[in-house]
């Protein structure tokens, strides 16, 4: 096993999911049960599914939500989880910001930063999404700021009717 897969404290973390290619709200909802049987991985919290127009992007409006997962694993190994997911889901990588079935970005991890060429944390362009502040501030209200969401009202954004989940906290 490589340096680094297992850290010792749970730490929680923030994240992303996206599709626009596919059945979005279906994928979106799956990869939610998907992360939950990562080993190490439980989610504990999920955002409702949100229908956004695209953003420096193409093709059909998205479905996006955030997860809060309580993780055992290290940033870099539980990236790598979620990108097996996104495989698992049939992501083709055509070109940067190409529509996709799903997409897993970690937006938080704990307190941690970090900037590797594979792993930058917090996710540097959270800020100035929609349908990330959203979702995020949906099950965590003190991640964002009311000028976070403030300057990003423009952006179309609407909650839709189900995760498809069942869970009764939210
Ligand atoms: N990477 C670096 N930091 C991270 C991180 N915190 N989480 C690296 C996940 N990955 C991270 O990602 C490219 C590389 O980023 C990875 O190999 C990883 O090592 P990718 O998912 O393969 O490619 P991408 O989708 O082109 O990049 P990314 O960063 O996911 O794109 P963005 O900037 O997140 O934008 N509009 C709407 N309405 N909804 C969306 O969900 N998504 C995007 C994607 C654009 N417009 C959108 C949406
Ligand atoms: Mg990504």
């Amino acid at each position: 096993m490589s340096s680094g897969t297992v850290s010792r404290a749970p730490v929680s973390a923030f994240i992303a999911i996206g599709a626009n290619l596919g059945h979005p709200a279906e994928t979106v909802s799956q990869a939610m049960i998907e992360m939950d049987r990562i080993p190490g991985v439980s989610v504990r919290s999920r955002s409702s599914l949100y229908g956004t127009a695209p953003i420096d992007s193409s093709g059909p409006d998205y479905v996006n939500a955030v997860v809060e997962v309580s993780t055992s694993l290290t940033a870099p190994a539980l990236l790598a989880q979620l990108q097996t997911l996104e495989n698992l889901a049939g992501r083709a990588r055509p070109y940067w910001n190409a529509p996709r079935t799903l997409d897993l970005d970690i937006l938080l991890f704990g307190s941690a930063t970090m900037a590797s060429e594979t792993l930058v944390i917090p996710h540097p362009r959270m800020t100035e999404r929609a349908f990330v502040l959203v979702p995020l501030a949906e099950i965590a209200p003190l991640a964002v700021t009311d000028a976070q969401l403030d300057a990003v009202r423009t952006q179309q954004i609407a909650r839709l009717a189900s995760t498809g989940v069942t869970s009764g906290a939210y």
